[in-house]
């Protein structure tokens, strides 16, 4: 269910919960099996999103709950993707923090509000077809926070 922003004054009525926290890996293949050898977690989804120069899978539990958090694994699809540079610079690790939330058009127009400066003018297409934007990091403690709005099922 969408809401407009009128009726909505408290941001944690529509932030429902962590959704996932991104680790840029070099190869996706030898981090799902550190995940599935170390943990037993297992891979949820995989997909490649060219426009976000990445390939990905989204790791968890086989019972994962519906609010669970996820840990998304990161790989490069060339030198230029954002992944490649992060790993240039810093080297595999977290790259992102992300936030799930039920009406991202509110929650944007509410953190602009703040002066919370979002990384794109319209929302982008995501893991698994969900509307994202990202909180730019040096707005948000030093965190790229990732927003998530998945498809109505
Ligand atoms: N986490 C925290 N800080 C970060 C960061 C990250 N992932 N990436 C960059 N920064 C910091 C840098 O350290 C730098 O700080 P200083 O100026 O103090 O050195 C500052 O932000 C600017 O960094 P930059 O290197 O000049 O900028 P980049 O070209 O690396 O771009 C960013 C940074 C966030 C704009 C870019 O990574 C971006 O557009 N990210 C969003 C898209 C994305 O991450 N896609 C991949 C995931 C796709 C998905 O989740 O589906």
């Amino acid at each position: 269910m969408s809401h407009n922003i009128s009726d909505i004054d408290i941001p944690h009525e529509y932030v429902i919960c962590l959704d996932h926290v991104g680790i840029a890996v070099p190869n996706l293949d030898d981090a799902l099996e550190f995940y599935r050898a170390n943990f037993g977690w297992v891979c949820l989804h995989r997909e490649t999103n060219e426009e976000q120069g990445v390939e990905e899978a989204m790791v968890g539990p086989k019972n994962l709950g519906a609010t669970d958090g996820q840990i998304q694994l990161l790989a490069p699809l060339d030198e230029s993707s954002t992944i490649a540079k992060f790993i240039d610079k810093k080297g595999p690790g977290l790259q992102q923090m992300c936030l799930r939330t039920n009406n991202l058009d509110a929650l944007s127009e509410h953190l602009r509000a703040q002066g919370t400066r979002l990384l794109y003018p319209e929302a982008k297409i995501g893991t698994g077809g969900a509307r994202i934007n990202f909180c730019h990091p040096k707005d948000a403690g030093g965190v790229l926070l990732e927003l998530t709005e998945p498809p109505a099922k």
